[in-house]
């Protein structure tokens, strides 16, 4: 196995190299980002790289800039202590965020992951619409998920029970497990599941664990932590930064700050898969254009009337497509929509003196 592939290079990007790219450049993956430099390794050292001026000043987007997993063409210098990036490989899942604020910008969190880690703890920060949230966005990118439950030493088994159910009952098909980080529970079944060459990130809001588990995986306190309170007290994450840490076992795991504002992105399509139910269901709608709101036949209706189907899930999938409606408008049509709304104000109260 050659090092890079130890670090999750494969066919996949062999078969999708830029021919000239390839031909002046070498191959490395993107360790983490900072303000205006990246750290680069090709699976041994991680060496300090910028972008050269073509990619800087060249790119129209944020999203064709490197993000940490990106895989990219570089050049090493001065006895490999120093790189230029060149360009950025064609990525294989690219998971990012609505930002916060009006405008449609989408933040970058980690490239090419194969399984994401959606934590919850199961004491005060559990909530099962945040985490069909979280499954969207994560369905949405392509990346498979897995849910951990945190911080399992807090509670009873039968309210640890209770609350898995309700998660295998939104997310059937999803591996849920629960753990601690203060009694070890079931770390060592996280550990064996990681997959060598693989690339694996933690999500989930602030406090909730994350950088203890990755601890907990590693075996040492290397990475800051920090109690909820203190979280709160300061209003921000412990978390700052991502970066890709190797573990023994080959596998990758990417840390990241908590998220506060998680924006659905878009796509019916990811919608879909995570409210797959409520898809089956509208296939035996009597009309094929039924809205599911007043239609007589409708599956949907007739299935939550019958208590097959929670009213506060459909709810949700009906908020969240709309949400992913309005997310896909572009900052133009956003801002018609608000001067719209503008001018029938002030046509009422013309109408009115
Ligand atoms: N009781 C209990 N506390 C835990 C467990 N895991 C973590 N904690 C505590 O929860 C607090 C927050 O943990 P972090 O690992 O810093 O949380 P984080 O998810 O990385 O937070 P950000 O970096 O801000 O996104 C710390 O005080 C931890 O000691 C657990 O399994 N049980
Ligand atoms: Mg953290
Ligand atoms: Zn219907």
């Amino acid at each position: 196995m050659s090092d890079l592939e130890s670090i999750g290079y494969s066919d996949w990007f062999r078969s999708r190299v830029d021919d000239k790219k390839i031909a002046a450049h070498s191959v490395a993956r993107i360790v983490s980002v900072h303000k205006e430099s990246y750290t680069v390794t090709k699976g041994r050292e991680e060496v300090f790289a910028e972008l050269s001026g073509n990619l800087l000043y060249g790119t129209e987007s944020a999203s064709d800039l490197p993000t940490t997993g990106d895989w990219v063409y570089t050049d090493y210098y001065d006895d490999d202590t120093h790189a230029i990036i060149y360009g950025v490989f064609p990525r294989k899942t690219l998971l990012k965020r609505k930002t916060a604020g009006k405008h449609a910008d989408f933040q970058l969190i980690a490239a090419n992951i194969d399984v994401a880690f959606i934590v919850q703890s199961l004491n005060d920060n559990f909530n099962l619409r945040r985490l069909e949230r979280y499954l969207v966005m994560v369905n949405e990118c392509g990346i498979e998920p897995v849910i951990l439950l945190s911080k399992c030493d807090l509670l009873p088994d039968e309210e640890v029970n209770e609350i898995k159910k309700k998660v295998l009952g939104i997310a059937p098909q999803t591996a849920v497990m629960e753990f601690s980080n203060l009694s070890q529970e079931n770390i060592d079944l996280i550990i064996s599941s990681l997959k060598c060459k693989h690339s694996y990130c933690l999500l989930g809001s602030s406090g909730v664990g994350k950088t203890t588990l990755l601890n907990s995986i590693i075996g040492s306190d290397e990475f800051d932590t920090q109690p909820v309170s203190k979280i709160q007290s300061k209003g921000r994450h412990t978390t700052t930064s991502r970066q890709l840490v190797r573990l023994e076992s080959g596998a990758m795991i990417i840390d990241t700050p908590g998220m506060r504002e998680l924006g659905s992105m878009s796509v019916d399509d990811s919608l879909d898969e995570t409210f797959s139910e409520i898809l089956k269901l509208s296939y035996n709608c009597q009309f094929s254009n039924c809205s599911h709101t007043n239609e007589k036949g409708c599956a949907i209706l007739a299935a939550i009337k019958a208590d097959d189907l929670p009213e506060q899930r459909y709810q949700n999938y009906l908020k969240m497509k709309k949400e992913s409606e309005f997310n896909q408008m572009s900052y133009i049509e956003k801002s018609m929509l608000v001067f719209k709304l503008i001018n029938n104000e002030l046509f009422y109260t013309l109408v009115r003196f």
